[in-house]
């Protein structure tokens, strides 16, 4: 048996867990922990340039692979700067450790140098945070914390590691298993329900399957393209769940709600069954929840027993693992044809298509995601910002497999998708990695250029500058009167310039003509790449439910 430290125990734990790569900011509290990291050869360490690069990195590392994202800050402000990116794993349900500093345990509670309760502060957006009191338990909480993380639905475990217990020795032994009784995860559908299901889905004439982030999460989309045929429904996916089945099937609607496609929300609206499938009803999607899919029997399947009836009741609940259920379901039911809803949904896609004014002088940011997709056949990773940028990505790019377009869904966090992007890359060296960005949000962690430009990743990164935080001015400008209270973004920088000072090569560009060349030359190029493009400054988003409308009554979706 070995005697360890606990950063050493740390360490080995994560080699147990056979993680790669993790994410981290150094600092005092911190110091041995990078001890142990120093020579170590089977983890790699990527320094960020803020705890929130940091965080953001290891959660898009998570969700391009689906292995579980690690994230080392000090205590105090290095834990802190955490607390947005974990709460953004939280909301998007995505496995993550983070491994926190913290003072020594004697200091606790003294308002020490750089303390702060960071199990306190994360407890309502983890899934659980420890407190390591004595390193003996260390092995055991590393053991767990992994299990929470990746199991049922995953989500961000905090391991507070305070000066003293990582300076500690133990014997080091890593547990083969946990045992938690308190931690429920697996729940088997009810048989009974199932059989309902099937009777819904065999009775349907105008079902819609509305998949989520659940169905990336469980792998499951063979399954969920299998059942769609199968049963010849339409299939509507949301932001979470874009990619799960390629946006290039004919039976796919894209997204649905706020900025979903005309046809989806149609669809929904005049559906008599909506089969949900690892989705959450994020208000996003329903809109006023008493038109959602008001003439529709309800399935909705999801891994966690909480999501059941939270904010649409459902008629057929099915508590379990969505793969499970699927290819169950995809057993029992009846080939269907439904020919007349099938045409009816076509022919809402031929009258209400996804559209904008092309312009020869102006470059109109929805071309761009449209060249984009088209330069990488719909193939790349990629990691949006969050704001208009965000909504024409998910509109525009025809993704077609799933865990590739990484996006802040629940929390929407602006500064998300240029660290998002160096985890992906890490995670995939040979993928092409776009970052769709705004001119605003590239400017919450633009200093992770360094970072990119550090490790040699050749992210691509599109900004869409038009001057103005733009999903908020289209706020202001279909609803305050256009009162632009506070968006415009004036002063630059010069992104160009700002690429170059990091060691990145830039350019910009003006005109549509030269879009598609600079996206070659972008692709080409064997480092990180920022193009950025002046687009049309008062573009907007559509089609676009006002919030709290029901969702078949969109600005700019056309008339049924
Ligand atoms: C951290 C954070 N702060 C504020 C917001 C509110 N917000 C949502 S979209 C948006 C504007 C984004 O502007 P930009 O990045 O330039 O993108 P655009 O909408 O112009 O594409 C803002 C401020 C947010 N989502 N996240």
């Amino acid at each position: 048996m070995r005697t360890l430290n606990g950063a050493q125990i740390v360490v080995e734990s994560l080699k147990a867990e056979g993680v790669e790569v993790i994410f981290g900011y150094p600092g005092g509290a911190v110091l041995s922990l990078y001890d142990a990291l120093y020579g170590e050869e089977e983890i790699k360490h990527i320094l960020t340039r803020h705890e929130q690069g940091a965080v953001h990195a290891a959660d898009g590392y998570a969700r391009a692979t689906g292995k579980c994202g690690v994230v080392f800050a000090t205590s105090g402000p290095g834990a802190t700067n955490l607390v947005t990116g974990i709460a953004n794993a939280y909301m998007d349900s995505v496995p993550l450790v983070a491994i926190t500093g913290q003072v020594a345990s004697g200091l606790i509670g003294k308002d020490s140098f750089q303390e702060a309760d960071i199990t306190g502060i994360t407890q309502p957006i983890t899934k659980y945070s420890y407190l390591v009191k004595d390193v003996k338990d260390l092995a055991r909480i590393m053991r767990e914390a992994f299990h929470i993380a990746t199991t049922g639905r995953p989500g961000p475990v905090v391991v507070d590691l305070p000066k003293d217990i990582a300076a500690a020795e133990t014997e080091f032994i890593y547990p083969p298993e946990v045992n938690l009784p308190g931690y429920k995860y697996i729940y088997n559908g009810i048989t009974a329900n199932l059989t309902q299901a099937v009777k819904a889905v065999n009775q349907a004439e105008r079902p819609v399957i509305y998949a989520g982030g659940g169905i990336i999460a469980a792998g499951a989309h063979e399954e969920l393209i299998a059942f769609a045929e199968k049963i010849n429904a339409p299939v509507t996916t949301t932001l979470m769940g874009k990619g799960a089945f390629p946006d290039v099937h004919p039976l796919a609607l894209g997204m649905p709600g706020m900025h979903g496609t005309a046809y989806a929300n149609y669809a929904i609206t005049d559906s008599d069954l909506v089969i949900g499938l690892g989705v959450r009803f994020d208000d996003r999607v329903t809109g006023r929840l008493d038109m959602f899919a008001p003439n529709a029997t309800i399935i909705h399947v999801d891994i966690d027993p909480a999501e059941i009836s939270k904010n649409i009741r459902a008629d057929i609940p099915l508590v379990g693992n969505v793969r499970e259920v699927l290819a169950d379901l995809l057993k029992e039911v009846e080939p269907r044809q439904h020919q007349a809803w099938l045409d009816k949904v076509e022919q809402w896609r031929r009258n209400h298509p996804l559209n904008y004014d092309q312009d020869n002088e102006v470059i109109k940011p929805q071309y761009v995601v449209e060249q984009i997709c088209d330069i990488t056949r719909g193939e790349a990773f990629i990691a949006t910002e969050v704001g208009q940028n965000q909504m024409w990505a998910a509109q525009f790019y025809q993704c077609k497999y799933p865990r590739r377009f990484i996006s802040s869904g629940g929390l929407g966090t602006m500064g998300f998708g240029l660290p998002a992007a160096i985890g992906v890359q890490l995670a995939h060296p040979d993928s092409v990695v776009f970052n769709i960005a705004g001119d605003g949000s590239i400017q919450m962690n633009s200093q992770e250029f360094a970072t990119a430009v550090q490790y040699g990743l050749p992210i691509k990164v599109a900004i869409l500058n038009n001057h103005y935080l733009g999903m908020v001015r289209q706020w202001q400008e279909l609803f305050y009167d256009r009162r632009y209270s506070y968006t415009h973004m004036e002063g630059g920088p010069d992104f160009v310039k700002l690429a170059e000072a990091y060691g990145a090569q830039g350019m910009r560009v003006e005109r549509p003509e030269d879009v598609r060349p600079a996206l070659e030359r972008a692709m080409a190029a064997p480092g990180t790449f920022v193009i950025e493009f002046i687009v049309d400054e008062e573009e907007n988003v559509f089609p676009m439910v006002p919030a709290g409308g029901a969702i078949n009554k969109m600005l700019g979706g056309g008339k049924r």
